[in-house]
């Protein structure tokens, strides 16, 4: 058998994210918490990973799920308290999985302590904790922001305030004011009191959030105007990457590094290999690896990103940025990651395969598992997702989407719109396709009512899908054809293929081809070919004939497509070199 080479132990490692609002209510008042995530801690291990990251459990005030933090030494008392928490962490460990937690330090909620305090006058001892800044004024006299950057949920990133008259910086909601990393005291005090508060604890590392936000241009310079019908402009050339931020990150590094914490840093904006070597090579000692968004990305509209068609990418443009993720680690001394779902992304069976029919879905979920556990660098797996999740349906109206980043863009058009009735229902279709709602339904545990996630007298914050009595653990754990067994299979190859899977180097195949992804992974003399069928048609596997290749995996089963030399719609093969 393949063995693994000695290395840190995050980078052979599966992860599973869990979103607390929507994994399991264990007391019925409809929304995720903390015991609930106890109680499934066996469904987790069983899954064969090796660690949970859970999405920010801090006390907030809601505005963005618990991304504006009001207390980051407080857990949000629907999801439990801060022994919960510990004995979530030590129940983690005592099954051998790591626990990581997210780490929001770019802004606070406005209701955080410091922010009150921030705001309160001009001479307040917090003062410079945020970014504040008079206004301007143009020729007719009228009050204007300092800049015409857009936040990214929609409107001007700046906010008046009445009280002491300036205007204070959000790259994200109105509630969600930057903190000033300029200031040294914000930086200790992130260390010592957020960081440090939760690694004393046990917590094995972090999920780094919006990582290359922290340092913005100094000068505050208006972005190029793209689009001159609108006020803000989309601005992060002058918020992404800035001049200090990877003094920032070594520093949080120093912390970090004492107690061996593992970090993975949300990377937007920075489609550059030497963009994000700058953050992961280990030699420049600040993160282990980041999400990039090369993937995630595809399709989405440049200008806001609901303005565009269904499916508005082609498949050679997903092979550029599967190789451009993969080469981080080719030759180098960085790491990478592999992942196409997060608490902020649509479903990948919709997006990226079919929810079209029962079969193309799971079809497509199994050639996806195939995908995504062939990949080499530490794998990410969204809670759902290894059940073939899919978005919310067509049906659902606008009322069942609860996410600020959708709701703000809907209220955008109906303003902008007037109502029209037409530009609403393409929005209300751009939503169906890409909104963040869609991973942050409840888990479908089982076939009863609310899914298995609330009882079935409760009423869960966000409703069930329809499909769950179709789409749900129970069935498919007893089911061995089931997506779920085909991914707890994928999961045990790939640590059997560990040198092929996880630290393999990635070659592509073919790449004009717009159905068939194919692609080899090597190492020391080895190789395997993965063929992937990204449609609803049979594709031929052209490099197969005649070379040797042993059938190692197909994902509608070996003998269905033994001897077949094409692709079953959405089918994915991995061949073995017999040569
Ligand atoms: O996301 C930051 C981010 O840049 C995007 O993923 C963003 O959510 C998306 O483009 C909007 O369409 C992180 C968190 O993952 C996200 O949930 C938070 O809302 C955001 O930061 C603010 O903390
Ligand atoms: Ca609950």
């Amino acid at each position: 058998m393949a063995s693994a080479p000695a290395e840190k132990w995050w980078k052979n490692s599966i992860i599973y994210q869990i979103y607390p609002a929507s994994f399991k209510d264990s007391n019925g008042d409809g929304i995720g918490d903390l015991n609930g995530i106890l109680s499934e801690l066996d469904y987790i291990a069983s899954l064969g990973v090796d660690a949970i990251w859970i999405c920010p459990m801090y006390d907030s005030p809601q505005y963005d799920m618990g991304y504006d933090i009001s207390d980051y030494q407080k857990v949000y008392a629907p999801y439990g308290t801060v022994e919960d928490m510990q004995t979530l962490i030590d129940a983690c460990h005592a099954k051998g999985l790591r626990i990581i937690l997210d780490l929001v330090v770019n802004h606070t909620s406005h209701e955080h302590a410091w922010f009150k305090e921030s705001r309160s006058s001009k001479t307040s001892a917090k003062r410079d904790w945020y970014i504040w800044r008079p206004a301007k004024y143009d020729a007719n006299g009228k009050r204007c922001p300092p800049n015409n950057w857009r936040a990214i949920f929609g409107g001007s990133a700046w906010e008046w305030d009445e009280t002491t008259e300036e205007y204070y910086l959000h790259l994200f909601c109105v509630e969600q004011p930057d903190l000033n990393w300029e200031n040294p005291d914000v930086r200790k005090t992130v260390h010592k009191d957020v960081m440090e508060f939760w690694l004393n604890k046990g917590v094995d590392g972090f999920r780094v959030d919006t990582v290359n936000m922290y340092s913005k241009d100094p000068a505050y310079p208006d972005a190029p105007v793209l689009s001159p019908e609108s006020e803000t402009q989309v601005a992060f050339s002058l918020f992404c990457n800035g001049p200090r931020i990877h003094e920032y990150i070594r520093e949080m590094n120093e912390v970090l590094e004492k107690y061996d914490a593992m970090t993975v840093g949300e990377l937007a904006q920075t489609p550059t290999m030497e963009g994000v070597l700058r953050y992961v090579s280990a030699a420049k000692k600040e993160l282990n690896m980041v999400f990039s968004f090369d993937v995630v990305d595809l399709g989405m509209g440049k200008d806001y990103k609901f303005l565009t068609g269904k499916r508005n990418w082609a498949l050679p443009e997903m092979k550029t940025a599967i190789q451009r993720t993969q080469n981080i680690l080719n030759g180098t001394d960085g790491w990478t990651t592999v992942f196409m779902e997060n608490h902020d992304q649509a479903r990948s069976v919709s997006r990226f395969g079919s929810d079209k029919t029962p079969e193309a879905r799971d079809a497509s979920a199994k050639m996806l598992a195939i995908f995504q556990c062939t990949l080499s660098g530490t794998q990410f797996v969204y809670q759902g997702q290894e059940i073939g999740m899919v978005n919310a349906p067509e049906e659902w109206g606008v009322e069942e989407y609860k996410d600020v980043d959708s709701t703000n863009y809907y209220h955008m058009v109906r303003e902008m719109s007037n109502n029209d009735p037409d530009k609403l229902k393409e929005a209300l279709q751009a939503m169906q396709h890409l909104a963040r709602d869609h991973s942050r339904l409840p888990m479908q545990w089982s076939a009863e009512p609310n899914a298995g996630f609330s009882p079935p007298s409760a009423k869960p914050w966000m409703r069930a899908h329809d499909n769950h009595t179709e789409i749900n653990v129970q069935a498919q754990n007893d089911n061995s054809s089931s997506v779920l067994s085909f991914w707890k299979k994928m999961l045990r190859l790939r640590k059997e293929y560990a040198d092929l899977f996880v630290f393999g180097i990635f070659e592509l195949l073919d790449e004009q081809n717009g159905e068939v992804f194919s692609y080899m992974k090597k190492s020391g003399g080895k190789s395997v070919l993965v063929a992937l069928n990204f449609s609803d048609t049979p594709q031929k596997v052209e490099q197969v004939e005649g070379r040797g290749w042993e059938l190692l995996i197909s994902s509608v089963g070996e003998e269905a497509s033994a001897g077949d030399a094409n692709l079953q719609p959405w089918e994915g093969r991995i061949y073995e070199a017999s040569f």
